[in-house]
């Protein structure tokens, strides 16, 4: 059993993602940042930085006690070598798999998480920073679309831990960037992944999961 400790947000969501297209058994722990529920000493002893997502496998490979894993890089890496699915085989496309997800998580993840701050906050203080940001992702997003625009997923004909990673901040920056209108091959990708079946499941279990906790 995979035990999540999630909450609805970009980068929560690829662990459902994973977890909704491997069939891996899992159980949700929510974790209500907005309840500050992030920093309480028993899920910290999880994740030392205080954020999720994070997980703990009770049933690790090794049959010994089990596995923590934070940040959603590493999880997703974790779960593919685990499960052995979404990621390949084969050296040279897996070290491509890995490029790429590194590249999201401390590339596409953090521009795109700073953008939507700035231009979320109100005052002057926000537009240098807003500006900044917004080219970040636009260069990101260019450099994604000239990718796509000669494979298919984000490494070759297989969709993979990259495509994973990378979709929730995509579709997440959509409206901000009009739609992606500029990155054509960008908004086929997304719009592919949007529709496959993991993905719609994980989306609804996370407007779920935000309407119950409203109430
Ligand atoms: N690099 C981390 C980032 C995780 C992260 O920033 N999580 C945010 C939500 S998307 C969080 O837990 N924020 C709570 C807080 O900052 O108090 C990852 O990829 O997992």
């Amino acid at each position: 059993m995979i035990d999540v400790y999630y909450w609805p947000t970009p980068n929560g969501h690829k662990i459902l993602i994973f977890l909704e297209e491997s069939g891996l058994p899992y159980r949700i722990i929510p974790i209500d940042l907005s309840a500050g529920e992030q920093h309480s000493p028993a899920f910290v002893s999880i994740s030392p930085s205080g954020k999720m997502p994070a997980i703990v496998d009770t049933e690790p490979a090794d049959g010994e006690k089990p596995v923590a894993v934070f940040e959603s890089g590493a999880i997703l890496l974790y779960l593919a070598e685990k499960s052995g699915l979404f990621i390949p085989a084969d050296l040279r496309r897996r070290s491509e798999v890995i490029e790429w997800l590194f590249w999201q998580v401390a590339g596409l993840g953090p521009a795109a998480g700073q953008y939507h701050h700035f231009s979320s906050v109100a005052g002057d203080r926000r537009i240098y920073a807003e500006d900044y940001f917004h080219d970040e992702v636009t260069r990101l997003c260019e450099v994604l679309d000239r990718r796509l625009g000669a494979i298919h997923f984000v490494v070759g004909d297989t969709y993979t831990i990259a495509d994973m990673a990378m979709f929730p901040w995509v579709t997440f920056s959509k409206k901000k960037m009009q739609g992606l209108s500029a990155f054509p091959n960008l908004r086929r990708w997304e719009e592919e992944v949007r529709r496959r079946p993991a993905t719609v499941q994980t989306y609804l279990i996370a407007a779920h999961l935000a309407t119950e906790r409203k109430h």
